[in-house]
C-alpha cells in the first residue's frame, strides 16, 4: 500500500507509524483509518514491538470534524465500528508492546487511542482532551473504559464532562501515562524502549500484555489460572532457556522472540 497520510518504518523489528496530516493536527479521515489499519497488520507479521506518533506539533486530534461522513445527522456508529473499535481492538490485541510517542495535543479520539497503548510517553508540551463534550458527544475510541481504569472514576468524570485540559507532567503525576519527559527527549526516550523491546523476549511481553489486560474481567482464581497457563508455555520457549542460560553464564542474553 503506498502510504499518503501516515509514515510507517520498518526496522530492525521496530516498527513505526507516524500520523501525517499535520496541517490538520492528524486528525483521522477515513483514509488515514485505512492506512493505519494495513500498517498494523505489517507490523503484527514482522515487528516485535511498535511506536505510534505524530508528525509537527500535535499527536492526534481525532476525528477531522470536516470529514463529510461525520456530518450533524449521520449515524456516527458506522465510523466506529468500521475503523475506531478495529484499530482500539488492534493495539490490544497486537502481540507485541505498543508505545504511543505523544509529542504534542490529543484530543478526543486522539487522546484515547493514545491512552488504548501500552506505554505512553509524552513530550512535556502535549495536552490531553477529552474533547468530545465540547461538540455533544461522548468520550468513544474506548475512553469511557480505558479513562476509569487508567486514572480513577473521579479524574475519568471530571475529564470528559468538562473537556479540560491535562498536562503531560499531570498526566503522570496521577498515572494516567507512564512518563512525561522535555520535548526533545522524547524520541531519543522512545527510540531507546523501542529498541529495548525489539530484542526482549517477545513472546514472554506479550503474554504479559495479555495478562494485564484480561484481568479486568476475571475473578483472581481464574487469572492464576491464567499465569499458570501462560508460564507453562513459557517455561518451553527458546527465550527462557536463553534467559536462563546467560544468567548462570553471566552474559547478556539474545532473545529471538520465540
Ligand atoms: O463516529 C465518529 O466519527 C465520531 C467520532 C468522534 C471521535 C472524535 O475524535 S470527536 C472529537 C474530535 N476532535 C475535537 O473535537 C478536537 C478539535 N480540535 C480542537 O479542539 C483544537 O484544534 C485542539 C484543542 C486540538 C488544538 O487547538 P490549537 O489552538 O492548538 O489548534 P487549532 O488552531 O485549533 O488547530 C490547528 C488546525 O487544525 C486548524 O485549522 P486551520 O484553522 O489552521 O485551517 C484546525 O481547524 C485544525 N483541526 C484541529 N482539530 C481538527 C482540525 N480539523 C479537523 N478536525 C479536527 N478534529
Amino acid at each position: 500500500m503506498k502510504y499518503e497520510r501516515i509514515v510507517f518504518d520498518l526496522r530492525d523489528a521496530v516498527a513505526r507509524i507516524t500520523f501525517n496530516r499535520p496541517d490538520r493536527l492528524n486528525s483521522f479521515t477515513v483514509e488515514m483509518h485505512e492506512e493505519v489499519a494495513h500498517a498494523i497488520g505489517e507490523t503484527s507479521r514482522s515487528a516485535r514491538v511498535l511506536v505510534i506518533t505524530g508528525e509537527g506539533r500535535g499527536f492526534c486530534a481525532g476525528q477531522d470534524l470536516s470529514d463529510p461522513a461525520v456530518k450533524p445527522g449521520s449515524d456516527l456508529r458506522e465510523m466506529l465500528e468500521k475503523h475506531y473499535n478495529p484499530l482500539v481492538r488492534s493495539i490490544a490485541s497486537l502481540e507485541m508492546p505498543v508505545i504511543a510517542a505523544v509529542n504534542g495535543v490529543a484530543a478526543g479520539a486522539g487522546a484515547n487511542i493514545a491512552l488504548a497503548c501500552d506505554i505512553v510517553i509524552a513530550a512535556r508540551r502535549a495536552r490531553f482532551i477529552q474533547s468530545f463534550s465540547n461538540i455533544g458527544l461522548i468520550p468513544d475510541a474506548g475512553g469511557t473504559w480505558n479513562l476509569p481504569r487508567l486514572c480513577g472514576q473521579a479524574r475519568a468524570m471530571g475529564l470528559a464532562l468538562t473537556g479540560e485540559p491535562l498536562s503531560a507532567e499531570r498526566a503522570e503525576g496521577i498515572g494516567m501515562i507512564w512518563k512525561c519527559v522535555d520535548d526533545d527527549k522524547l524520541h531519543v526516550e522512545v527510540d531507546a524502549l523501542a529498541a529495548k523491546f525489539a530484542s526482549a523476549p517477545t513472546r514472554g511481553l506479550a503474554l504479559t500484555k495479555k495478562l494485564m489486560r484480561d484481568s479486568v474481567a476475571r475473578s483472581l482464581q481464574a487469572q492464576l489460572d491464567a499465569e499458570c497457563e501462560a508460564q507453562s508455555a513459557l517455561g518451553r520457549s527458546l527465550d527462557y532457556q536463553e534467559g536462563l542460560a546467560a544468567f548462570m553464564e553471566k552474559r547478556s542474553p539474545v532473545f529471538k522472540g520465540a
